[in-house]
């Protein structure tokens, strides 16, 4: 890599409300504050035409079926990944807000798609070098009830997706945050492992999924 050094790949995951968006924004704005080179990136993308489809299916203005939104959503992140790959090799450190593992985990929860099934249109996308499981606690979820109106935004679907989530995070070892403190607590403790992430990776070869 011409002794350039690249970035990390770093994802946040977690269910509705675990305040993903903002750790998300504020580890980027905590990034370029250190001279880090750094871009937020979100899935669902949905400025791109895959992207308009999710936003309406979501927002319940269109109908598809479970395999098709799925792929969709898969889709999403294959529109995404030379312009990632080419950022990461310029050094850019991405911080992305859900990732192939909501795919995987809500798309999986329902039930007439096995986990291995989901998995399969996902290999070949890049593998993350670090994700992040923000968690909440039964009681904090209590107190955070203001679901919006989007499909996935009931008590049910978050309860499956998010037992779906710890699963996953104890086979894959990965970093389990809670998200029931403060904004800068949680903050603070994200910024710290990616952080030493960034600096780990920098000549390390990037890898691509393959469940
Ligand atoms: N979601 C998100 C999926 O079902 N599959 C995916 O691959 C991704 C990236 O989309 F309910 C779901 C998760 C959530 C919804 O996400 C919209 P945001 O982060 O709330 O916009
Ligand atoms: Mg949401």
């Amino acid at each position: 890599m011409n002794g350039l050094k690249r970035g990390a790949l770093i994802v946040v995951e977690g269910v509705d409300r675990s305040g993903k968006s903002t750790q998300c924004r504020k580890l980027v704005e905590s990034l370029k504050a250190r001279n880090v080179n750094a871009a937020l990136v979100t899935f669902p993308d949905r400025t791109t035409s895959t992207g308009g489809l999710i936003d309406k299916y979501l927002k319940q203005e269109t109908h598809l079926c479970d395999e098709a939104i799925h792929l969709m959503f898969t889709a999403n992140r294959w529109e995404k990944k030379a312009e990632m790959e080419r950022l990461l090799k310029q050094g850019v450190t991405l911080v992305v807000d859900r990732y192939s593992y909501s795919g995987i985990v809500y798309s999986s929860v329902k039930k007439n798609m096995s986990v291995k099934w989901c998995q399969e249109p996902e290999n070949g996308l890049l593998k993350p070098d670090l994700v992040l499981l923000l968690v909440l606690s039964e009681a904090e979820m209590v107190k955070r009830p203001n679901y919006g109106s989007e499909i996935y935004e009931n008590r049910e679907m978050q309860e499956k997706v998010a037992q779906a989530f710890r699963d996953l995070s104890e086979r894959e070892k990965w970093e389990v945050v809670s998200a029931d403190g403060g904004v800068e607590d949680v903050h603070k403790e994200l910024l710290d492992k990616v952080i030493k992430k960034v600096s780990q990776v920098g000549t390390q070869p990037l890898h691509t999924l393959n469940f």
